[in-house]
């Protein structure tokens, strides 16, 4: 067994000790950051889920998996940020009100603040109204807005409508993701962007805010 499926099962399993010390070991052994986490951490990540969806596994496992991949992410992340020319822009990111999902959000803040981007996080469960006091606070370039389930998704669209009603929709660009999100979506809700992964996320940010 390869060291990156022996990652993937260690996430499933969600064994919190072993897990980062392989991510680690992998890296030291040639892989990248981008394969351990696409073919390791997100690849254990989506059988979680098919697993939970067909009733083989209960949330109390699910939650482990997830703080297994956290950690493995929190070893990667010396690997990946501070290795490229600073993009220099202000950004606001949260997951939608309703929803708890950290581990998306967690690693497109990654990968962006590896870019240069400066981060705000406002964490998970974020109402409108906390996405509007974070535009007015930080002036940021970017509002970011991450949402895992098709019952909250419907939050961004709210808070784009709540950031038009106090009239600063224009001063700001807003992207969107997340699994239930698509392109079609982003643009009913008036979204600028939309990215389907932490890497397109990235140079999608870019190309909204001209640092390409
Ligand atoms: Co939840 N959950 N969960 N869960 N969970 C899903 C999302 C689900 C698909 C599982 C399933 O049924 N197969 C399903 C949603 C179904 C749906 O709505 N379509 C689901 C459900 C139903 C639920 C609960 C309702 C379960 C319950 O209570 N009965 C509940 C809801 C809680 C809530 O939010 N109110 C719930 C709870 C949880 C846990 C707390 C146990 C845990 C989260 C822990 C944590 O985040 N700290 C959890 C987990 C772990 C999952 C799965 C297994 C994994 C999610 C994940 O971290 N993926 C998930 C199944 C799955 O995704 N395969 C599932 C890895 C992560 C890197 O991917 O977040 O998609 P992702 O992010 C990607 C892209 O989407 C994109 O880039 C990232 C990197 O490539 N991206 C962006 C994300 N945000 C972006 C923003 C951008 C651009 C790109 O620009 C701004």
């Amino acid at each position: 067994m390869s060291l990156i499926e022996r990652l993937k099962t260690l996430v499933i399993e969600g064994n919190l000790e072993e897990a980062p010390k392989v991510t680690r070991e992998a890296w030291q052994a040639g892989a990248n950051p981008q394969q351990i986490i696409d073919q390791g951490l997100i690849a254990a990540m989506e059988v979680v889920g098919e697993r939970f969806a067909c009733g083989d596994l209960y949330i109390p496992e699910m939650l482990l998996s997830a703080r297994t991949m956290e950690s493995c992410l929190k070893a990667l992340r010396p690997l990946i940020v501070g290795t490229e020319i600073k993009a220099k822009a202000v950004v606001v990111f949260g997951t939608v009100q309703g929803d708890v999902h950290t581990i998306g959000k967690n690693l497109v803040i990654m990968m962006m603040q590896g870019a240069g981007f400066e981060i705000h996080d406002l964490g998970t469960d974020v109402a409108p109204e906390k996405f509007y006091e974070a535009v007015q606070r930080h002036k940021p370039d970017l509002c970011c807005m991450s949402a895992l389930l098709t019952t909250t998704q419907g939050a961004m669209g709210r808070t784009i409508q709540l950031l038009k009603q106090k009239g600063i929709r224009e001063e700001v660009k807003i992207m969107v993701g997340g699994a239930p999100v698509t392109e079609a979506f982003s643009k009913e809700i008036g979204a600028d962007g939309y990215a389907p992964d932490a890497g397109s996320a990235v140079e999608k940010a870019k190309g909204l805010l001209n640092l390409q």
